[in-house]
Parts: C-alpha cells; structure tokens; sequence
C-alpha cells in the first residue's frame, strides 16, 4: 500500500446540507447596528498588507469590519477583501477538529481526534525521525503570521530550514536584486513613495487590480495631482487604462526595453550627473554595456515603436528623482528575473529616486524588544546544506527544500506546512507530491480550510480565524513607524485554536516548553508594548500606536549616504554578482514563443480575491465566482469561440484544465490569454470553490528556475484553447 493516499474526505465533515447564513447562520435584527453593538481591533489577514481594522458586532454576532483611521498604512479604509473577510469566520467548510491519517484493511482515511491524541502523534513521530536520521531534517512552509511559533518550535527540535512562498514564488528575486544593487530590499509594505512621485512607471504591476491598499492610494493621489503614469504590460490592465502610456510589451521581453531606456537616458545626458557621481560605483562600465541596446533593436524584440520608447525615457527624466521605476511584487516570470528587476534599480538609481521624493523612502520600525525567552542556536548552516548552490540568498527557496524532500535519499524526513497552499502555488509539484507522499515520514498541516495540501497530511490541525486570536504585534519597517493589535473578536469555533497555543501545546509533547516560557500570549504582547509606554489594555482600546521616527524619511541633500554594499556605494555593475557567476550588468535573454496554435499563458490578480485562499470566502465568492480566460478577437476568431462559451485550456504536454467561460476582448495581445490566478479548486470540502473556474498553476509545464536565487519563472507556459463539446 501506498504510504500516503491524497485524502479528499467530503464524509469527514458530516452531511453535506445547504450553506447556512453567510454570518454566522444567525436570525439578523431588523435594522444592523441598533442592537447591541461591541468592537474589537483587529489587522486584516485576508493578504499580507495588514491594515489596521475594527470589527463591530451586533449582539455578539459578526456586523462589519471597517479599517482603523488612525492607522496610517491604511487611512481608515480596507480593500473589497478586507471587507469581506468577515465571513471567513462563518465560513461552514472550515476546519473543525483535529485530523490523523489511520489505515484500515488496506484503505486510509481521515479520522477526528483530540489536540492531545493529535500532538502525542507528531510528537512521536518526531522523535522517531530525530533517532533515525537526526532532528534537522523537517524543512517549515510557511505563509502567515502564526508560522513565528512553528519556526520557534521546529528550531527547538533542532530544524532550522524554512521557506515562505512568497520569496520563491514572488518578491525575491526584486528583494535579491534591490538588495545587491542599494544593500537593502524594498521591503513589505513596499518603500514606494507613490504620492508624491510626478512620474510612475509599471511594468507588469496591475495596481488596481492587485488591491495593495495604500498602494492603489498612493497611485490615486499621484495621477490627482497630475502625475504621468507610464505602464508596460501585454494586456490592458485597469492602471494601463488610467496611463498616458500603455505599451503593450511582447511578453518577457521588459529587459530589452529597461536596457534601452538606459541606453536613451545615458546617451542623452538625462541621468543624474550629481546623483550617480555621489552615491554609485560602475556607472562607466553600465554606459558600455547598454551601448548595443539602442530603441531601434529594443522595436524588434519588444514591438515598441522607437519614438515611443525615447518619449518616456525622456518623460521619466523629466520628472526625476521624483520618478518612480516601480519595483513590482510577484516578479517571478521568465527565469531571468533577478537580472530583469536588476535593470529596474539601476534605472532607478540613474533617474536618482532611490532614497529621494516621490521615489523610495527610508523605511522604519519599532525598536521592540523580543521578550526574554531562550533562542534555539543552529549547530550548523542548513542553507549550506541544502540551497549551496544559490548563496547570494538569505531565506529559504521553498522549490528547492521541495526538491530536497523527494526521493529514497531525500535531506528532509518531514513537513510542517503553516497557511500555505502549496498544491496551488509551487507550478510543478503535483507530480513531486506524489513522490513526496511516499518518502517523507510525517507531514502536519495547520490551515484554516481543507484546502488541497490537507489531502497530503498525516495530521491536519485547525487554525482559528485571524478574528478569533491574538497574533504577534505588526510592526513592519515603514514610513511611520507603527505597532497594530490583532485581537480576537470571537472565542474560536469548533474545535479550532490559535497559532500559539498549537506550538505551545506542541512544545510540550516535545520536552521543549522552555521556549514557550508564557501562559498565554497576551503575557508576551503586554510585556513587549511595555517596554515601549504602551499596554495591551491601551492597544485593546486604540488599536494603533505611531511612533516617532529616528531617521530622516528620505537622504539629506549633501550628505553622504553609506550603502549596505561591499562598497559602501549602489552598484551598478556587481562584483557579488561576478563573483558568483552571474552577469554583473543585466544582459537581455530573449523568450521561448509559443508553438504554432498556442498562446502566451498570464496570469494575474483580481480585485476580490487573494491568490486561492479567499474563493471559498462566501461574501468574495459572490462577487467573483470564477475566472475566465481572455482571448483576443482574433484569435477567437481563428478558434472560433465566443465570449460566454466554455473552455478548456490545454498546454503542449496534453494536461487540460478545468472548464472556464471565455471573454473575448481587444484588451489582451492576440499572442496571449489572461486569466486571474486562484481558481480551480479541486478539493470538495470547499463546497464553493470546488470546480469554479480553472487553475493557472496546474498548466505550467515549463518552469524557469532563476538561476541567482532559485525562484519560479511561472510565465514561459503555454496553453491552446479547446471547444467544450456540446
Ligand atoms: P493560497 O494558495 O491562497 O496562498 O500562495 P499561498 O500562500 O499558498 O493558500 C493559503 C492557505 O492558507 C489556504 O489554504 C488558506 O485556507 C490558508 N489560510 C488562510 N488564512 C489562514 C490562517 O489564518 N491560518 C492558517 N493556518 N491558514 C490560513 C501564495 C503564493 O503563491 C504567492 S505569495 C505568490 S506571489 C505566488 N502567486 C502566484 C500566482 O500569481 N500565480 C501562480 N500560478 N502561482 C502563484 N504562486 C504563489
Ligand atoms: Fe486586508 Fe485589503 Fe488591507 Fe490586504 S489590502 S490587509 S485584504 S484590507
């Protein structure tokens, strides 16, 4: 028998009946907010931006969730999903007790135990992998704010490897490039100081769509006052419509364009002399290297006119240093994606934005101290153990601890996987799952949802909501430095339980509760925002606290700025990059096109859902109930589809998706299709999301592994569409 069947279980949770009411199946009162009305503080948790909100509850039931105004990452307003995510809470496929995989004459199931059945089980099978092959080989997937006490946890037991999806699979290779070129990343909430820029530039960064919250603010007031937005992209985006300039790029081909705009403001004498004398090193061999890529050759690879690319080089320089060269966010795409989001910072630092108005702030946190617990020391490098071929990168690459978990000789026994869907965000994993499923000897899940990764698990425990538990204190480096409480505003349903009393609870089976030294975290939030004037009683009440900064927001005219690079200067030409192989000036590397009768496959986000884990939402999934597929007139012409009409999408190795409506539109290249990233759910316990739409993910057959810090290029796939019998 197999070691571990993909488990669907829709019996586990009971019958199957209608969805109750979307707010906690309660009888409403006539006229909302008469009643009795309490709130709570809380940060928004459905994406990663976390703005400060108060959720408002009438007679002890879910009312709203409005953002906090005193916050200033947000100003008092939350995003379409933020509003939503009230019903995450009453959502009835949640997750309601704990789960262990059991085998019984030959077949395997799911069956519900209790927290302490659950931990006896991990913990035993923990102690078995230590004593077989030692206690460093569980590898930590991890996407949300409770994974701290998974990691606190794991690195007690000895293991230290960790790998968020959103370095690999998103920012890195802009955090790896930033980092290298001006010594620090951009950061999340990204450093960009969009209201007061007079020139934005996108590449392939559909804010507007992608709700960042204060980014789509900031974008507002910078074209309010007359700002001149600039954006690239193959498909008609929503800012694309708000542009002076769209250009409507070949896809992958944005280096050829970055080189060339250096190339116009080199040539032209349009950089900042000032700037690039003062603050960069390699400036002279940055002028050579973009000799050859003059806008004439950047027409034949990107199909932009000449004039049109010499225009907006000249526009930026206009408005510089208050330009701003967005770095973007999920930058992923063809492999060469470090190099590509290299060009953007040296553009960047030619126009002088970085550190200046209206281009990127200097970034500030709280000095908040950790509170006095033991620290788990590693007794060696994990990172030299098992990514020693990317060593330019400081966090884990979660495709290559996958890759490191597959097979009879694989490095990790074991799994733990924290708000991370992996079956939908690793393009590629399917097929390793499978192989994964049988070498790896314990994987725990602790989710929320029965999404897909649950199907793998030997143990799933369920998380409570974010509005039903305290969570560490956000404090993220910004331009205000502020602290924000997330409190609970609910016990939990179910049987769910928060982040911390899981780890806790866990430490304990393990013989590690040393490193837990509280009884509840609100002993740990109380003692930290003592140590800076505050309280929890006082953050209970405002939600917020601002702190004053300690540094200037932006560089200081004539003052010499020291870089956190070997040189101590922004390297335009990068001898760590030389060092380690790689190019130090970025070099065009042309894409794959697609086979004859196939389309350029892209992806992208919508305004009412983050990545998968807000389908099932059921306020979200109401206002946007499945994905489609844009296809441009012509081609659907050549197909002959039409807008409405069903769909498969199939890529060159036969792998189909499910079906998904068409919309046919002048907004997308006739070379490509669009479709928003998230759907397809295959996993039935998410009654709404189950077959909606169709999954991006599982059509990606040619992935492009950066070679300078190992992400997933997502966007070199292909897929044809195919009529849906009638
Ligand atoms: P989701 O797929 O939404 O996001 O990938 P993931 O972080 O895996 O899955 C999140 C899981 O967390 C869900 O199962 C949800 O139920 C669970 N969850 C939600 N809230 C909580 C909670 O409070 N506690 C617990 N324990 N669980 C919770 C995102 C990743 O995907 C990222 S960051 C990017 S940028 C990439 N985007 C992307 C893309 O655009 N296209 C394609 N094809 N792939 C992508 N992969 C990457
Ligand atoms: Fe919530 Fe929207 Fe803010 Fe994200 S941007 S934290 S979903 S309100």
């Amino acid at each position: 028998m197999r070691r571990r069947e993909f488990l669907k279980l829709t019996a586990l949770l009971g019958s199957v009946g209608a969805l109750p009411g979307l707010l906690g199946g309660c009888s409403a009162p006539p006229l909302p907010g008469t009643g009795e009305v309490g709130t709570t503080r809380t940060v928004c948790n459905i994406c990663f931006w976390q703005c400060a909100a108060t959720l408002s509850t009438e007679y002890g039931k879910p009312w709203k969730v409005e953002g906090n105004p005193e916050d200033p990452h947000c100003n008092g307003r939350l995003c379409t999903r933020g509003t939503g995510g009230i019903a995450s809470y009453s959502d009835p496929d949640r997750l309601r007790q704990p789960l262990i995989r059991v085998s019984r004459n030959g077949k395997q199931s799911f069956v519900p135990v209790t927290w302490h059945k659950a931990f006896e089980v991990i913990a035993g099978r923990m102690q078995d992998i230590a004593g077989q092959h030692g206690s460093d080989r569980f590898a930590l997937f991890s996407h949300g704010d409770g994974g701290r006490h998974f990691r606190l946890l794991l690195q007690a037991y000895g293991s230290h490897a960790y790998a968020h999806p959103s370095f690999a699979q998103c920012r890195g290779p802009r955090e790896t490039a930033f980092g290298l070129t001006f010594g620090e990343g951009v950061g999340s909430p990204d450093r960009t100081d969009m209201a007061n820029s007079r020139c934005i530039v996108l590449i392939g960064s559909h804010i507007g769509e992608n709700l960042h919250n204060s980014q789509v603010q900031t974008l507002m007031q910078a074209l309010d006052r007359g700002a001149t937005l600039i954006t690239v992209d193959p498909r008609f985006s929503v800012p694309a419509s708000k542009s002076k300039h769209w250009l409507p790029i070949k896809p992958g081909t944005d280096t050829a364009l970055l080189l060339a705009w250096m190339n116009v403001l080199v040539n032209e004498q349009l950089y900042d002399r000032d700037y690039v004398a003062q603050n960069c090193s390699g400036f002279e061999e940055l002028a050579r290297h973009v000799q050859p890529y003059n806008p004439e050759g950047a027409y034949l690879e990107t199909g932009l006119e000449p004039e049109q690319i010499r225009e907006t080089a000249r526009a930026m320089a206009r408005a510089a240093p208050a330009t701003l060269v967005h770095p973007g966010r999920h930058v992923t795409w063809y492999g060469d994606d470090t190099q590509r989001c290299r060009a953007i910072a040296i553009l960047n630092a030619l126009l002088g934005s970085w550190g200046r108005p209206g281009g990127f702030y200097r970034q500030e946190k709280v000095d908040l101290p950790e509170f006095p617990a033991p620290k788990p020391e590693p007794d060696h490098d994990w990172m030299d153990t098992v990514q020693a071929d990317y060593p330019l990168v400081a966090t884990g690459i979660s495709n290559v601890l996958i890759d490191r978990s597959v097979g009879p000789d694989a490095f990790f026994k074991g799994w733990f996987i924290y708000a991370t869907n992996l079956i939908t965000t690793i393009p590629g994993i399917r097929k390793q799952m499978e192989q994964a499923a049988e070498s790896l000897e314990l994987i725990v899940v602790v989710d929320t949802m029965p999404a897909e990764i649950t199907g793998y698990a030997d143990v799933v425990l369920p998380e409570c909501t974010y509005l039903e538990r305290h969570d560490e204190l956000r404090n993220k480096a910004e331009r205000t430095p502020t602290l924000a409480l997330r409190s609970p505003a609910f016990t939990p349903r179910h049987d769910s339980k928060p982040a911390w009393w899981i780890a806790k609870g866990l430490a304990g089976h393990l013989g590690l509760e040393s490193y837990f030294p509280w009884q509840d975290y609100r002993e740990v939030l109380d003692w930290q925002l003592r140590q800076v004037g505050s309280s929890l009683e006082e953050m209970e009440r405002v939600g917020v606290k601002s702190f004053p900064r300690k540094t200037p927001v932006y560089f200081e005219p004539g003052k010499a700025v020291k870089f956190n690079t070997p040189s101590g200067r922004i390297e335009l030409y990068s001898k760590h990059l030389a060092g380690a192989g790689h190019d130090p000036l970025p070099k065009y590397t042309p894409p794959e096109r697609p086979p004859e009768g196939f389309f350029h496959l892209n992806y992208g986000r919508a305004a009412a859902h983050t990545f998968g884990r807000t389908i099932n939402n059921p306020l979200l999934f109401e206002l946007m109930p499945e994905n489609t597929v844009w296809v441009h007139p012509a081609a659907a012409a050549t197909l002959g589809v039409r807008s409405g009409e069903y769909v498969r999408l199939e890529n060159p190795e036969g792998t189909q998706s499910n079906r998904i409506r068409v919309r046919v539109t002048q907004r997308i290249r006739p070379d490509s299709v669009f479709m928003v990233h998230g759907f397809g759910h295959t996993d039935p316990r998410q009654r709404l999301a189950h077959g909606a739409g169709a999954d991006d993910t599982a059509l990606m057959h040619n992935v492009r592994i950066d070679p300078v810090m190992g992400g997933t290029g997502m966007r070199a796939s292909f897929v044809t569409l195919v009529r849906e019998e009638v």
